[in-house]
């Protein structure tokens, strides 16, 4: 039998400035060395299996945590706790996203003081998560293959506040129309300094570069 999950019911905070709250937590974060991404996509991009296949890969280098938002279930969780991860799953009461709030009473229910990295699988849709700041370090999205090149001209947001774009199921790439210059093209019109990279989860192809992203922003948030 699996560890039984922890799930909690997060609520959203109407009176604080959502921003200041998002800055406070960072800092705190920053002071605990702990980096927290934002991970957002459309549901069934790949998020549970990229963030199990990074936590497996990355176990004998750090610590992982992975707080898992839904609004309903905690199939997620359980995925990413049996890859390793320490694993919390967040209901929203049927919010489409995280704020700053929903992801401080998380991580305080969680605990993250020994963890070098926070995952939050935001909830999946390409709109609100784009629209909040949560606290964490760094925003990265994913768009899989089969979605199209032309999802950041219809998403634009979402685009715009990422740091990192990952192109998921490269190892479909034979089987759709996707142009990768094209979406290139798009990307960085809405994003002129988004980093792109293309992987698979499935096949491994790619999975250097995202580790090596990974590694070099978790040991530069510890020595800034
Ligand atoms: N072909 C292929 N399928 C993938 C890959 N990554 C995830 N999937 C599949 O896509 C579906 C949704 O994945 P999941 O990780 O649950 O997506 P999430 O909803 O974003 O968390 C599952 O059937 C996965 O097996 C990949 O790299 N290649
Ligand atoms: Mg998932």
């Amino acid at each position: 039998m699996a560890d039984p999950i922890k799930v909690i019911e997060v609520k959203e905070s109407v009176f604080a400035n959502n921003d200041r709250a998002a800055e406070a937590l960072r800092e705190r974060m920053h002071d605990a060395g702990t980096f927290m991404i934002n991970l957002m996509s459309s549901p069934g991009a790949g998020k549970t299996t990229l963030l199990s296949a990074t936590t497996r890969a990355l176990a004998d280098e750090m610590r992982v945590a992975i707080m898992e938002a839904d609004v309903d279930s905690d199939v997620d969780a359980h995925t990413v706790q049996e890859a390793g991860a320490k694993a919390i799953q967040l209901h929203t009461g049927g919010m489409c996203h995280l704020d700053a709030a929903m992801t401080e009473q998380g991580l305080q229910q969680m605990g993250y003081e020994d963890t070098d990295l926070v995952f939050i699988e935001n909830v999946g849709n390409l709109i609100c998560p784009a629209e909040f700041d949560t606290g964490a370090a760094a925003k990265v999205m994913i768009l899989s293959v089969p979605e199209g090149d032309d999802k950041p001209l219809k998403y634009p947001l979402m685009f715009e506040v990422s740091d990192l774009v990952l192109i998921s199921k490269v190892d479909t790439l034979p089987y759709f129309d996707f142009d990768r210059d094209k979406l290139e093209r798009n990307v960085l019109l809405r994003n002129p300094d988004a980093q792109i990279i293309y992987l698979s989860a499935k096949t491994g192809e790619g999975m250097d570069q995202w580790l090596s992203w990974l590694r070099e922003h978790v040991s530069d948030w510890k020595r800034a």
